[in-house]
């Protein structure tokens, strides 16, 4: 695997995002043009049977894992999920190590053992994801807690969807958290779906509302604004290392796609409510204000998007060749001398896979 260190925080002159450089906000839009510009690719690989299994993406939620990373330093802890890439971009992971998560090849992040979301590098402070939903904010709290007990300058921060908001591992979180004063920051992906169920369906409050109850700031943000979110999470943050413990921030956002690669969402959301959020893409409005203040010209920009198209290009390249890991690594760290027969049904499965494609699975 590859050996890159942790971004360290940024914006380390200030406290807000008054303090982000230019150089910092063009970064947030290239973190977030790799995210579109991955995912994209991603899905038309899936669609051509080269990445296994299902596939989730965070089209129109781009500025919500990259803005609140951002402000995250390297010695915290993010527990990530299914919609966040821009999380695991930001804190270094390689576009190649990402699509080759995704295709199922040895350099992907967990060397071809798991695809489209579970998958974290613990060295840049990355968690892979626990697919039960929300377990993760368990995972986050958990860690929060070891921060608290030796003592440490760390924060803890997860994301998690509307839909979450109704399982009971959000409350036990939310209260132990609060209990704790934990540091720690819960971000509520607010994208106005669960899979097909709207938020009317989902709760009667606004669950940003629920942190009162558990002794805990609530905000709400708008999600589609990398410096809104950064600021959020800035803040939020230094709340939570200084020893005033968690807060839970709603991000409001759109998911711009689909629920996964199985899902027709026309079956249940109107195209006009589509348009109209589409009128607000997070990425587009966020290149238009950089050209509007000065930060960014038409000629960088345009530069900066082929950049990113041949790194993915390139990434996508170099992945194609790798090819998928031997199947004999199935049973490396998993046991101290492994049985003779393992090894060789693991031989004739070898062979098998030798005169078959990698497709896609049945869609879940
Ligand atoms: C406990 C549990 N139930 C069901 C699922 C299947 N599932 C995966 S994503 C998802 C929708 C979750 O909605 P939300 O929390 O709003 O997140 P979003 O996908 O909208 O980002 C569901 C039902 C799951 N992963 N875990
Ligand atoms: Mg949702």
């Amino acid at each position: 695997m590859a050996t890159e260190t942790a971004r360290p925080a940024v914006a380390e002159s200030g406290g807000d995002a008054e303090h982000l450089t230019r150089e910092d906000r063009v970064e947030l839009l290239r973190y977030m043009l790799l995210m579109r510009g991955i995912e994209e690719r991603a899905m038309n690989l899936y669609r051509q049977g080269k990445v296994p299994g299902s596939f989730y993406d965070g089209f129109g939620q781009e500025a919500v894992s990259v803005g609140s990373t951002f402000a995250m330093a390297a010695q915290d802890r993010l527990c990530i999920l299914h919609r966040d890439l821009g999380g695991h971009l930001v804190r270094g992971v390689t576009p190649a190590r990402i699509l080759g998560q995704y295709m199922g090849r040895d350099g992907g992040v967990t060397g071809g053992r798991d695809g489209n979301v579970h998958f974290g590098d613990y060295r840049l402070g990355c968690v892979g994801m626990v697919s039960m939903l929300p377990d993760m904010m368990l995972v986050a709290t958990g860690m929060a807690m070891a921060f608290k007990l030796r003592g440490e300058q760390r924060c803890a921060i997860t994301w998690f969807g509307d839909g979450s908001t109704s399982r009971g591992d959000f409350h036990e979180a939310m209260n132990w958290a609060g209990v704790q004063k934990l540091p720690i920051v819960f971000v509520l992906e607010n994208n106005q779906y669960a899979y097909s169920t709207p938020l009317h369906a989902q709760f009667a409050v606004d669950p940003v509302e629920r942190a009162a109850a558990y002794g805990f700031p609530g905000v709400t943000t708008d999600g589609n604004d990398p410096e809104a979110m950064f600021a959020a999470v800035w803040e939020a943050r230094e709340r939570a290392v200084g020893g005033g413990g968690p807060t839970l921030i709603e991000a409001v956002t759109y998911r711009l796609g689909a629920h996964s690669s199985s899902d027709d969402p026309h079956r249940y959301r109107s195209e006009a409510d589509e348009a109209a959020w589409k009128g607000k893409d997070p990425l587009e409005r966020f290149a238009l204000w950089l050209a509007a203040t000065g930060v960014l010209d038409a000629a960088g920009a345009a530069a900066q998007r082929a950049a990113v198209e041949a790194e993915i290009a390139a990434a996508v390249a170099a992945e194609e060749g790798i090819g998928p890991p031997p199947l004999r690594s199935l049973i490396e760290n998993v046991f101290a001398k492994p049985p003779a027969a393992l090894e060789e049904q693991l031989a004739e499965l070898e062979r098998v896979r030798a005169a078959a494609p990698v497709g896609n699975d049945a869609d879940r």
